[in-house]
């Protein structure tokens, strides 16, 4: 069979200057579970092939005659171009439609209306079973994986979108239970590959001529004694918007990043995703602003913050962009970390900057945009009128709530 995964993203990222942007802030990467799957699939003697909208293009015409299933990998604020994207397969050709990912996961009542079939969870050992037509429900429930040096390593040779750093994740999970955290609960329990097994991944992407690799762990500190024996930490992520934060607390934090040296700085709002505890708080509280799932990116405030207002907390994001990549770390990362790093700091500083420009922009004059909307929003809608779903669960069995709720760590 033909087997095509696309990995879809929204509008906006997938505009040129936006993909120009990506590319400064870091080398193209992919998700891995199109690749994991993908290669699965292909071992299994298929030809299989794996797009990814945010890093290039996709011939979507050819595709459309010669695909017999198209696989979709569905986060949350990718999932309305997944769902446009699955109604037009369905118009334009005969192909079987499935997805899987964190949202459909969540939601999967909501994808199934545009998908004929879905995994829930981890897909690795149904993936096989559903394509060749041996697992006929419409949501199939995956099964986690115990053993995780049983995963086979992403098979990057189907990837046909750029790419340029290979992602390597040595753990699944988390051992904490932060209220708006996704992954912890997708991917439960906490599992952690053996060193061999990452040391062995890693030399083969140094063989196949990889310059770049990005541990992508969701907390790649939860064992700081094997984390310290895989390699230093690196991207410093921090969460802006907790109830507990007021605006100096996320300055001190952001303050923190630089003060290590960190190379990056991943700020993240607080983005209430369905199937999380903050998510229901938050959704029968009347605490949501919006129920478009494309603002759902971590970059976007969709919910009534507890300390200020949401485009204040919108301008702590900016403002924490600017003050870690302001003018003079440049010339710092560059001491560091050599040149190149110095010079690419440089150009994603000024593309930043653009950026908040734009947005600032936007807030002031462009009535019609997100920006403009949050900066004059004095109070959120009530749930009832958004049509948000109040509750959403993850369906997996195992992924239910039985662990204590921790705070961030
Ligand atoms: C690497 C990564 C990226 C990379 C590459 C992703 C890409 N090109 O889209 C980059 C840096 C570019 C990125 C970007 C973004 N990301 Co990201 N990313 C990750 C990260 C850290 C690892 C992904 C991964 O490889 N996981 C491991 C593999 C094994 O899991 P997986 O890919 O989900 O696949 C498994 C299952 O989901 C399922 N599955 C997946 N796809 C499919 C498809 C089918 C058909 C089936 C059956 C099953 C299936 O089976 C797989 C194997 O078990 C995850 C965190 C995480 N732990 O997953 C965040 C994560 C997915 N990203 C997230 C976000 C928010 C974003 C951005 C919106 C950030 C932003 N502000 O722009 C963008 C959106 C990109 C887009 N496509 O629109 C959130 C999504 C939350 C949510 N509930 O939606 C996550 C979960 C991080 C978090 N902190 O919560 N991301
Ligand atoms: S520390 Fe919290 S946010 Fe980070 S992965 Fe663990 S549970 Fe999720």
């Amino acid at each position: 069979m033909n087997i095509v995964f696309i990995t879809p993203t929204t509008a906006l990222k997938r505009f040129p200057g936006y993909r120009l942007a990506g590319k400064l802030y870091g080398q193209p990467n992919s998700i891995t579970g199109p690749l994991i799957l993908g290669g699965i699939l292909k071992k299994a003697g298929h030809h299989v092939e794996v797009y990814e909208e945010l890093n290039g293009s996709v011939p979507y015409r050819r595709l459309f005659k010669t695909t017999d299933v198209f696989c979709i990998s569905v986060m949350t604020s990718n999932a309305p171009r997944g769902y446009e994207l699955a109604d037009l397969i369905h118009e334009k050709s005969d192909a079987r439609v499935i997805m899987g990912g964190m949202h459909v996961t969540t939601l999967p009542e909501e994808g199934i209306r545009h998908a004929d079939q879905i995994i829930t969870g981890e897909g690795e050992k149904v993936i096989l079973d559903v394509v060749e037509g041996r697992r006929t429900e419409k949501i199939v429930e995956g099964i986690p994986i115990k053993n995780l040096d049983e995963v086979p390593w992403p098979d990057y040779s189907i990837l046909k979108t750029p790419c340029e750093a290979a992602n390597v994740i040595s753990t699944r999970g988390c051992p904490y239970r932060c209220t708006f955290c996704t992954t912890s609960r997708m991917f439960a329990p906490y599992r952690q590959r053996s060193i061999d097994n990452v040391i062995g991944e890693i030399r083969m992407y140094k063989r196949m001529g990889f310059r770049y690799m990005n541990f992508e762990d969701d907390n790649f500190t939860a064992d700081k004694e094997r984390a310290k024996e895989i390699c230093r930490r690196m991207i410093a992520s921090v969460v802006l918007g907790l109830d507990a934060d007021k605006k100096e607390d996320i300055r001190r934090n952001v303050q923190f990043a630089k003060n290590i040296g960190a190379y990056q700085l991943q700020p993240a709002i607080l983005t209430p995703y369905p199937g999380t505890p903050v998510y229901e708080q938050m959704a029968k509280s009347g605490r949501m602003l919006t129920g478009d799932w494309a603002r759902f990116d971590m970059m976007n405030v969709v919910f009534q913050p507890k300390n200020m207002s949401p485009w204040e907390l919108q301008e702590e994001f900016y403002r924490a962009g600017a003050y870690f990549y302001d003018a003079e770390s440049p010339d710092e990362i560059g001491k560091v970390f050599g040149k190149e790093y110095g010079k690419r700091r440089k150009r994603f500083g000024r593309m930043a900057r653009l950026g908040v420009w734009g947005a600032h922009f936007c807030s002031k004059h462009i009535k019609a945009s997100i920006y403009y909307k949050l900066r004059n929003c004095d109070r959120p809608e009530p749930a009832s009128k958004l049509h948000i779903p109040l509750t959403a669960h993850f369906t997996p069995t195992h992924c239910r709530e039985n662990a204590t709720i921790n705070q961030p760590v």
